[in-house]
């Protein structure tokens, strides 16, 4: 079909440690069931992740993408620039392309499509934040621009938006003691007011989650609380791309059921929901 879009490419954009290559371990445990990692994760300082990765779910999941960044920083060096974030938004840069914060990707680097097709573009932007910095006084003014910087250039592409919340388990004790506590903390419902406000994005598209660290095995009320983010982020990805395909002369795009293969799990797991 003309035009058509395989995948749904979801990007992660935060700070660095804001457990953005850990949500991408974290979705490889649900897919493969059991422990799994998939990219390194922490790293003192500097952003380890300073090439495009992405991740192609095999197993349970699939018809996916996520996309790991290298983190924003507002320590001029250490982060990837708003310029070459709406590059790789706009599916200009190949992703064996390492960044350089110093100097953003050109149109005349070897590793720049300067034609990308659909399938290199992006989908839904999610913003991610470690929830114990989600509060006042936090976040410091160079960052508060920077977010504000690129939200400017997201309202352009009318580009879908989720923020993920990500630590809760270190965020609040009772969280701690059982995840399922989730909705009844205070301080979580604190941080997802503050993400609100910063990202100007509805709460109903705000997830708090806690991603796999060192964990001996997979845990169901963990799986849940990711799986909630990863269909709302493929739900309006994939609304996104049919209101484009809409628009313009190509057919409707048939995605092959990208959020159907997420459902069979949240069915699955909705006793343990209702528990919460
Ligand atoms: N307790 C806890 N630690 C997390 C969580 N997510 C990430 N981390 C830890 O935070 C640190 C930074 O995570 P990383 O995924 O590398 O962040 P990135 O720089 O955004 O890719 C690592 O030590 C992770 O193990 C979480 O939900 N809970
Ligand atoms: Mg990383």
């Amino acid at each position: 079909m003309k035009g058509e879009v395989e995948n749904v490419r979801l990007l992660l954009i935060g700070p660095i440690k804001a457990g953005k290559s850990s949500f991408l371990n974290s979705a490889a445990c649900i897919d493969k069931g059991r422990i799994a990692m998939v990219t390194a994760v922490g790293g003192e300082g500097e952003s380890m992740s300073k090439k495009l990765k992405v991740y192609r779910p095999q197993g349970k999941l699939k018809n996916f993408r996520l996309l790991d960044t290298m983190g924003i920083a507002t320590a001029g060096e250490a982060g990837i620039s708003v310029k070459d974030l709406i590059y790789v938004i706009k599916g200009n840069v190949h992703p064996d392309y390492k960044f350089n914060p110093a100097s953003p990707i050109t149109d005349t680097d070897k590793s720049f499509f300067k034609t990308p097709s659909k399938n290199d573009q992006t989908h839904c932007v999610v913003f991610m934040l470690d929830a114990r910095v989600a509060g006042e006084g936090n976040i410091s003014t160079a960052m508060k621009a920077k977010v504000a910087s690129l939200q400017d250039e997201l309202k352009a592409f009318d580009i879908p938006r989720v923020v993920l919340l990500t630590k809760i388990d270190v965020l609040c004790e009772k969280v701690a003691a059982d995840i399922c506590n989730v909705y009844k903390s205070a301080k979580v419902l604190k941080a997802v007011t503050f993400a609100e406000n910063l990202f100007h994005v509805p709460k109903m598209n705000i997830f708090p989650v806690q991603n796999y660290k060192d964990e001996m095995d997979i845990d169901t009320s963990k799986n849940i609380l990711l799986l909630l983010a990863l269909r709302q982020m493929v739900n309006i990805a994939t609304e996104f791309i049919n209101e484009h395909a809409a628009g313009s002369d190509d057919q409707q795009n048939e995605l092959p059921n990208v959020a159907s293969s997420i459902l069979p799990f949240l069915t699955l797991l909705v006793c343990k929901l209702k528990s919460f």
